[in-house]
């Protein structure tokens, strides 16, 4: 066991020799590497490994590699690439929406940029910060080597302090998002594979000892006591550090030990509850001797009872809906505060209070606009379908990205759900593996639920629908994804289903739904239609009602969305064609049957607050 933990501890290592990235970016001194980056297209990755398949970067003394980013400085020198020469992509963006030719790519390309930057202070200290880039990153700095980053979907940062340089410094990153077996996600996934430095790239400079991270919720079952940690890095470890809360005029002072770290705890009165109805948010501020952060943070509980879920001690009914990381006018990943707002906005249209982010960490403004905008959140982690759940190497890469997703959005009252997997195959490994993540997370943070959208199995009774997967047992509501009438079936089928769902849990429907073009018509039994897929919502609604323990959905999902695995020509050309809204941003007709059922929905729960 002892020999398995070391393991684990140098594997995590391995993925992340990014340190823990800092908390709070958008609260700190930056300055933003965005904007255009010079590329090359490396299939062969030649700019990595010498002709002898040797990687550069091994070498103590490199002489060639493209992180050199060098020039030629007399005639005998032979260079056969050439940054200063090459086209440009935006960052942050994937590379398969900015060029055709990139569209299919899944390989290795290197991206550069140029710039000065000049701290503040002498002995402040300089990271540079990646949002997430897609799917394996190895970062150079002035052709020296910071580190390697696996993981599309969580931020991580180096330190860069020694490296700066007054002017002209280099930056040179690699990023690789061939597919792997032992990855996560692993080959297979019904989404785009989108490469490339796909979120915001910062440099942040903080003092010598700074405040990297810091947790500020609710207690566990508590109403009246805000509690949390501080965590400083740096030389000066130990230190006075003040929380405090001007809008209640509340303060905590602590000292943190000798590793920079304390605990602490507020007692409050009169909080006014972060919720859909109040997104009441107060400003937080952190001071240690050296440094000090700001940010708006809210508080709420969230609990299950039986089968109900309580927010803020009160039984709430989750309207959600599932939503992927990507832009669907502009086609691509999502990135930005203006894509979250919009993809957010939409779901507040269907009288929302509730989304699942799927099927991996969003970029952190989701989390940030619906705190603002009041809407609750699933987070979910990258363990989708087949992944490799007998290597220890997949299971510590998971672990690490969770690890991270919790890190970055543990103080977002919106987030309320984190989730372990989606559909994954019944097996006493698969059932290991999600329940150590599930430990894993609930150590990190006891204070939100954990899920998991499972599956539905038959029985002998071709109505019949059970749920009965080992792993609902650790989970804290149980849901699963079911596709009554499209793959299972016509939509009438819908009308004859029984339920056999035993668990003394919520239950909640994590995606059913249906394919539609928008804008195509006919029947309700001619698939591709909006009518088709209007019936199936309006047969599956009741359908679902019928579940006792129905306690919230997220039908799959808010917008059409590019994967290489649709390929019925005229019809799907590349995109999923499940969302409520087009490619183009028009809404279909099942959007607004949905959108009747949520505020019917909304009216219950406004009598259940005046209780
Ligand atoms: C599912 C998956 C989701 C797919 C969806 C579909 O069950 O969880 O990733 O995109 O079905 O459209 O088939």
């Amino acid at each position: 066991m002892k020999k398995l933990i070391i393991l684990l501890m140098v594997m995590s290592a391995m993925y992340s020799n990014a340190q823990q990235a800092m908390t709070n970016i958008p609260g700190r001194k930056t300055f933003s590497l965005n904007g255009k980056w010079n590329y090359i297209i490396d299939p062969y990755e030649t700019g990595y490994y010498d002709y002898r398949y040797q990687p550069a970067d091994q070498n103590p003394n490199p002489t060639s590699g493209f992180f050199l980013d060098q020039h030629q400085t007399d005639k005998s020198q032979m260079l056969e690439y050439d940054f200063d020469k090459c086209p440009t992509l935006m960052v942050p963006g994937d590379w398969n929406s900015q060029d055709d030719k990139l569209l299919y790519y899944e390989g290795t390309i290197w991206y550069r940029k140029l710039f000065t930057y000049k701290k503040s202070a002498a002995d402040n200290r300089v990271f540079i910060h990646f949002g997430a880039a897609n799917y394996e990153t190895d970062v150079y700095l002035n052709g020296k080597k910071l580190g390697k980053h696996i993981g599309g979907f969580t931020p991580f940062d180096y330190e860069i302090t020694s490296l700066l340089k007054d002017e002209n410094n280099s930056i040179v990153v690699k990023v690789d998002n061939k597919r792997k077996r032992e990855a996560v996600p692993t080959l297979n996934t019904d989404w785009w594979n989108y490469g490339g430095i796909t979120r915001d790239v910062d440099v942040v400079e903080v003092p010598a000892t700074f405040i990297a991270d810091y947790k500020i919720q609710l207690k566990k079952g508590s109403s009246a006591e805000i509690s949390g940690m501080v965590k400083l890095d740096g030389s000066q470890k130990s230190q006075s550090v003040k929380i405090e809360i001007p809008e209640i005029k509340q303060t905590a002072t602590i000292n943190t030990n000798e590793n920079g770290e304390a605990n602490f705890s507020i007692s409050v009165k009169n909080l006014s509850l972060w919720s859909p109805e109040n997104p009441k948010l107060y400003e937080i501020t952190v001071t240690s001797a050296t440094d000090k952060v700001t940010e708006r943070i809210g508080f709420r509980t969230i609990e299950t009872k039986g089968t109900d879920i309580l927010l803020n001690g009160k039984s709430v009914f989750l309207r959600g809906i599932c939503i992927h990381e990507e832009n669907a006018m502009r086609g691509g990943r999502a990135y930005s505060r203006e894509d979250a707002q919009m993809l957010l906005g939409w779901a507040k249209e269907l009288n929302c209070n509730y989304v699942r982010l799927a099927h991996y960490p969003h970029n952190e403004n989701m989390a940030r606009v619906a705190d603002e905008l009041g809407i609750l959140v699933w987070e979910e982690n990258p363990v989708y379908w087949t992944i490799l759940w007998d290597n220890p190497e997949t299971y510590a890469n998971a672990q690490q990205q969770l690890t991270d997703e919790i890190t970055r959005d543990k103080n977002r009252a919106s987030v309320i759900i984190w989730s372990m997997a989606n559909e994954t195959p019944v097996s006493e490994a698969r059932t290991n593996f999600l329940r150590k993540l599930a430990e894993h997370a609930r150590g990190l943070d006891d204070t939100r639920l954990i899920s998991a959208a499972l599956e539905v199995h038959g029985n002998s009774n071709p109505n019949d629908k059970v749920v009965e997967d080992p792993f609902a047992e650790y989970v804290d509501i149980v849901n699963f994804n079911e596709y009554v009438g499209w793959y299972d079936g016509l939509p009438e089928k819908c009308d004859r289903i029984n339920w056999v769902i035993k668990y003394n849990k919520p239950v909640m429907i994590s995606e059913f739904g249906a394919g539609a073009l928008q804008g195509l018509h006919g029947d309700i039994l001619t698939r591709w239609t909006e009518e088709y897929q209007e019936d199936l919502y309006k047969r599956t609604l009741p359908m679902l009602s019928k579940i006792p323990q129905f306690r919230g959905l997220t039908p799959w999902i808010l917008c059409d969305f590019r994967s290489p695995k649709r390929m019925l020509t005229n019809i799907q050309d590349g995109w999923n064609r499940k969302g409520l809204i087009g490619q183009n941003g028009t809404k279909k007709k099942a959007f607004y049957v949905l959108q009747d059922f949520y505020k019917q929905k909304e009216l219950e729960y406004k009598q259940v607050l005046k209780k």
